[in-house]
């Protein structure tokens, strides 16, 4: 049994942590302000591999697996929640899912700029309707016609929905047969009829745009569908598995970041003659934020470990993933709130970064599922219930 990261994965989490450290800490708070997405990171984040991390490279990728890509995001996390997640949608909601399901094709075109962050990548899931169901309230529709389909609805809260050149998304191509009518499809965003209709203004995650997109009669050709046609449930729903164990990884990184900066405060500030980490109530926040973050880090370590293996012999992971992100979640959404009580009013402040870790940490209890859908899925796995 092996309990520490090997020497590729420690490398590969201290060059993106020193990266992001370097590039991102010092945009993060102006990124948040202003709710620009910081465009000219992703070339840089190609540059270093970063993008296409568990892409081979003959398809400009870096070859590593998921437990890198969770290192990775993790470390971005640390510094912006905003272009944490921006990253998890592009390289693995997009980038991974159209390596795993793409043909010979389709990966050698649509993967290089992607990986060279020439490209911005997003997949497209959740409509107005179709939130936790997502696959029975689906309404954008995909009909056959010549070498063509032709898609219409809405699709919502798409995480870099506004900028993205390169999509994945899910449509009905047989509404009747419900899950096994779904395909996936990979759309580009100079397609006629496909247009953002609204950037969304959210609490957190600001600069990491989420946007409202319709189609309108849009004429997307049959080479473009990934996968196989009436399918795309399998596409849809091992993506949310493998999704599940990479954005862990944010919720680590917001959570592991909170920690540090009460530590570095509780030994700073000064109250009553003396910092305030001698005190025992803080000790006892601390510790108990320390508990949490390991407990978590070591389970969403080992899911990410385990999905690698699971991708490899086609085995579902379902259960793992939903468990890992759940508690990462919950507990990233617990230390911050604790980094707050800890840094009192100076936490409260816009100008530090505890509020925003606090806005960012909530979403992933959220996006990617509802700590409700996950437990659902626990438990149904668990019970043998479907
Ligand atoms: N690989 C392949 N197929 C899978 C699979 C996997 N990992 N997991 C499930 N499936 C299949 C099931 O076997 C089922 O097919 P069959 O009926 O042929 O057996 C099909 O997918 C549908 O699964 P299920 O019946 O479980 O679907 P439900 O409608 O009951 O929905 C939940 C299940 C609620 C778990 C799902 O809709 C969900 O995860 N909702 C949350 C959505 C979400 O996370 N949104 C955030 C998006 S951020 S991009």
């Amino acid at each position: 049994m092996e309990f520490e990261l090997d020497e590729t994965h420690r490398l590969l989490r201290d060059t993106a942590g020193a990266w992001a450290e370097r590039e991102v800490d010092p945009l993060a708070a102006a990124i948040d302000r202003s709710d620009e997405f910081p465009m000219h990171l992703w070339p840089a984040m190609g540059e270093l591999g970063l993008l296409g991390v568990t892409v081979p490279p003959e398809y400009g990728g870096a070859g590593f697996d998921t437990l890198a890509g969770v290192l990775i995001i993790e470390q971005i996390a640390r510094f912006s929640g905003s272009v944490a997640l921006s990253y998890g949608a592009h390289a693995n909601l997009c980038v991974n899912n159209l390596h795993r399901n793409g043909t010979e094709e389709q990966r050698r075109h649509y993967l290089p700029p992607l990986c060279a962050g020439t490209h911005v990548g997003a997949l497209a899931m959740t409509e107005p309707e179709a939130g936790s169901d997502a696959v029975g309230g689906m309404r954008m529709t995909a009909v056959r016609d010549g070498d063509d389909f032709v898609l219409n609805g809405t699709k919502m809260f798409i995480t870099n929905g506004p900028i993205a050149d390169t999509l994945v998304l899910y449509a009905k191509t047989t509404p009747e047969q419900r899950q096994h009518g779904i395909t996936a499809f990979i759309i580009e965003k100079g397609m006629a009829g496909f247009t953002v209709s609204r950037k969304l203004d959210k609490w957190g995650h600001r600069g990491s745009p989420t946007g409202e997109l319709v189609l309108e009669d849009v004429r997307v050709p049959a080479a473009n569908v990934l996968g196989e046609v009436n399918k795309g449930v399998a596409v849809m729903m091992s993506g949310l598995d493998s999704e599940r164990a990479f954005l862990a990884g944010e919720s680590l990184g917001l959570a592991g970041r909170a920690l540090e900066l009460s530590i570095s405060y509780a030994r700073e500030r000064q109250q009553f003659g003396q910092p305030i980490g001698n005190f025992q109530l803080i000790q006892g926040k601390l510790a108990g934020m320390y508990v949490q973050v390991e407990s978590a880090r070591w389970l969403v370590y080992r899911t990410a470990a385990a999905a690698a293996a699971a991708a490899r012999d086609g085995r579902r992971f379902g259960k793992e993933a939903a468990a890992a992100i759940m508690y990462a979640a919950e507990v990233s959404t617990r230390v911050a709130l604790d980094a707050m009580q800890i840094h009192g009013g100076y936490g409260y402040l816009n100008d530090s970064p505890i509020g925003r870790i606090v806005r960012d940490a909530k979403l992933l209890e959220i996006g990617a599922g509802t700590t409700e859908i996950r437990k659902t899925i626990i438990a149904r796995e668990l019970l043998g219930l479907r």
